[in-house]
């Protein structure tokens, strides 16, 4: 079932405590307006390996009310530390760092407050949209708002949030990344680079492959159908976590919108019912798993350089 922060923050230590050769909890990486502690998670075998392991960066929440891409990365983290014994291809040649409650302000506020909020608390309470905060280049140059009561604000100015400020630099921190996938509900996407222009990325035909492999590899686990585009072709957006990242490490980058298709007759999309959460899990853990190693193949040619 889903569960408040709170629940969140020991399940994870729980991880580390009880797998401390393969799972590190880093109590914080920044902290929220409300002075709230981010987490960070790092999973990898203690197998030293001759050239230093790739990397993937993973975010959840950082859309308050988008529950499912936190139980999806709680998820992702426990069938790594599960599937290890069986195989430790995978954690031997990578390190998976995830950012689970970006904006844990938020999420607390949906369940004590408002269900359906988005942002976090900043901007005196109105929030900011922590993905059109970020600082990729083009922060305020389309598809975000400049009214403080829109879901889409942007902020003050570009990174003005403490929450962006801490995912951006601990992104940055990475010194050998080569993807990463911001989670999202809800329609059932893969988005790939870019969000704030219609022009396609020096690195499409690598991005739209393994797109597309993603989406093929969660229609054969569960049958269930997402669509594989560019992120401008959903609409337009600046300020996003995935040009952040794309802009400055030119890595495999992507967000993909969870579970479920449409808000469907009555009810509300955001709220997914808990009965889907662990298939929601599977799926996206075989689309990760097939990614990863697609990229650990294939790094893009410059994910490598100035890191
Ligand atoms: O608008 C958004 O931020 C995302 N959709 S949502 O309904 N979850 O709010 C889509 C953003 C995807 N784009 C990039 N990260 N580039
Ligand atoms: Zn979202």
């Amino acid at each position: 079932d889903y569960q408040p922060y709170d629940t969140i923050v020991a399940w994870y230590q729980d991880l580390a405590n009880a797998n401390p050769t393969l799972v590190t909890f880093v109590p914080s990486i920044g902290q929220t307006v409300n002075g709230v502690d981010i987490f960070a998670i790092r999973i990898t075998s203690p197998k030293a390996s001759s050239t230093p392991k790739k990397q993937f960066f993973f975010q959840g929440l950082i859309h308050a009310r988008e529950w499912v891409s936190g139980t999806t990365v709680a998820y992702l983290a426990n069938q790594l530390v599960a599937d290890y014994s069986k195989d430790a291809t995978l954690l031997n040649a990578a390190e998976f760092v995830f950012i689970p409650v970006v904006n844990p302000d938020g999420y607390k506020y949906t369940w004590t407050d408002e269900r359906l909020w988005r942002k976090n608390l900043g901007a005196n309470g109105q929030g900011v949209d922590l993905n059109r905060n970020y600082d990729d280049g083009h922060w305020n140059q389309g598809g975000s708002s400049d009214d403080p009561s829109d879901e889409t604000y942007h902020g003050d100015s570009a990174a003005s949030e403490p929450e962006t400020q801490a995912v951006q630099n601990y992104f940055l921190a990475q010194t050998n990344v080569v993807g990463g996938i911001d989670f999202h509900s809800y329609s059932q996407l893969v988005l790939r680079p870019y969000g704030y222009t219609s022009a396609s990325s020096p690195d499409e035909t690598l991005n739209k492959k393994l797109g597309d492999g993603m989406a093929a590899a969660i229609k054969k686990n569960s049958k269930q159908v997402y669509s594989s585009i560019k992120s401008y072709d959903l609409y337009v957006t600046t300020g996003t976590s995935t040009d952040f990242w794309y802009k400055n490490r030119r890595i495999y980058s992507f967000a993909i919108e969870l579970r479920p298709t449409d808000g469907g007759s009555s009810g509300d999309g955001f709220v997914l019912d808990p009965s889907q959460i662990i298939p929601t899990g599977q799926e996206i853990y075989a689309a990760v798993t097939y990614w990863a190693k697609a990229a650990l193949a294939s790094p893009l040619p410059s994910s490598l350089k100035s890191q």
